[in-house]
């Protein structure tokens, strides 16, 4: 049972299912009520789906609710779907935009006060309070990660660092000399942390570092093991996107085993992302949010593109908030590789899994005739890579046998020397995609 200090609020989040059920419910009524009102949008999907936001009485009925995606907010591009006036609008953040129009999220006063709380509770489960000096190595900007955090950092009384990514030398000089207790990055960029940090001979044991705080990407379990090993931190995942919120969606307690929905301002369903009937409880499928107090830009039924399973079973830390399953990937990173659905994630699970091998992949996948032919580029330990030929065929081999019973079809494996792939500094892409090239 975890300790009560490593609550945020623990009336909310320990609150009893059918108050919370309740509370959800009366939000999402006002919800519905601020959308049709104020949001052109909904009110005119509201019409032609003959749907009364009056006469929403039951959490049932939300399937009955119409989905929004990205591409709905693309068409409305900048500030169609807002509902409030700009006036009342303190702070707008902005997806890249790299794969098409960008999408643009706004908060009110109020939005930025709960997005702040929200956070907090995601720092406080993972461990982190008052006496902590927490480094923020997210961009700061249009990306929702460095504010998201920072805010909830500062909400818990944290010491900040707003260093920001990139720069990596200077973001192990400032861990050492300021005295980081908590990193808050990416996972990818916690493992280029780690190993420039055994490359430049700095000793883990002298650091108080003691937290890592990583989202904004899928990630393994075996990666976590990892950066916990190199690191020697607890390391919890955290989830958000910014057309939500941006972090502060949902984070992991210190059991390390799903995360926290902050289900009293988000309602979460999860649904077959081809039938967008709803799944069996428990079972995988597209998770699929509904904001229930967002006043700038409140969205129904948002279609994540992310895969994950709700965890409806209680967790031992005491939040009655339901968890879900680490993100196993987005629906439009999903590989189909002679008919098989593959996700990064998988791969790079049995990679982690493997002696000899580095934490660092790329999978190329390309058409060669009228087949789709995948290579996943796996960096090996030096002395593998210029030990002979024999001990690298067996070591193809191994991974190549264990990816076919993994995941049930054969790819191609290439070794390349230490360091030779791409290292990220914010989220890692880790597929190249010739196809569409
Ligand atoms: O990545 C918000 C965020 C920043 C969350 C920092 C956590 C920490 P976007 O740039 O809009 O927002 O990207 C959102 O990133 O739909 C997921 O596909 C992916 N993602 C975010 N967190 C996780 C995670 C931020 N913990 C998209 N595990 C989401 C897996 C994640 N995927």
């Amino acid at each position: 049972m975890t300790d009560k200090s490593t609550y945020w609020e623990q009336e909310k989040e320990c609150m009893a299912r059918e108050d919370l059920e309740q509370l959800q419910l009366e939000r999402l009524q006002s919800t519905l009520f601020r959308v049709a009102t104020h949001v052109p949008f909904y009110r005119k999907k509201f019409k032609e789906m003959n749907i009364d936001p009056d006469g929403f009485t039951s959490l049932n009925d939300v399937s009955k609710l119409p989905f929004t995606s990205k591409d709905d907010l693309r068409n409305n591009y900048p500030y169609g779907l807002f509902a409030v006036p700009l006036r009342e609008v303190v702070r707008v953040h902005s997806s890249s935009g790299t794969t098409g129009q960008a999408t643009v999220v706004g908060y009110t006063k109020n939005d930025i006060k709960n997005w702040s709380n929200l956070s907090a509770r995601v720092l406080t489960a993972a461990g982190v309070d008052q006496d902590d000096v927490v480094q923020i190595s997210f961009g700061y900007g249009l990306f929702t990660g460095g504010f998201g955090l920072h805010y909830g950092a500062e909400r818990v009384g944290a010491s900040v660092i707003p260093i920001s990514s990139g720069n990596t030398k200077r973001q192990l000089t400032i861990m050492q000399d300021f005295k980081t207790t908590a990193l808050v990055c990416t996972p990818s960029y916690a493992l280029l942390l780690a190993d420039t940090m055994a490359e430049q001979g700095i000793n883990i044991n002298a650091l108080p570092l003691k937290y890592g705080l990583f989202g904004g990407e899928p990630w393994s379990e075996g990666m976590r093991k990892e950066i916990q090993e190199k690191l020697h931190i607890v390391a919890t995942d955290n989830y958000g996107l910014s057309e939500i919120m941006g972090p502060g969606v949902a984070g992991e307690c210190q059991e390390c085993n799903g995360l926290h929905i902050n289900e009293d301002h988000f309602l979460a369903e999860v649904i077959d992302p081809e039938t967008l009937e709803p799944v069996a409880p428990g079972e995988t499928g597209e998770l699929v949010i509904t904001t229930l107090t967002k006043e700038a830009f409140p969205v129904i039924r948002y279609r994540t593109r992310d895969l994950t399973r709700l965890m409806p079973e209680p967790c031992p830390c005491g939040r009655t908030f339901q968890r879900m399953h680490r993100v196993f990937g987005r629906t439009d990173d999903m590989l189909i590789i002679k008919g098989v659905n593959v996700f990064p994630s998988q791969i790079e699970e049995v990679l982690f899994d493997i002696e000899g091998t580095e934490p660092h992949y790329q999978i190329i996948v390309e058409r060669e005739g009228r087949l789709d032919k995948t290579t996943v580029m796996v960096e090996v330990m030096e002395s593998i890579f210029f030990d002979q030929m024999k001990k690298q065929r067996q070591l193809i081999d191994q991974i190549k046998k264990r990816l076919a019973t993994e995941l049930g079809i054969s790819v191609d494996v290439k070794l390349v020397e230490e360091k030779s792939l791409e290292r990220f500094e914010g989220k890692a892409k880790r597929v190249i995609d010739k196809r569409s090239l």
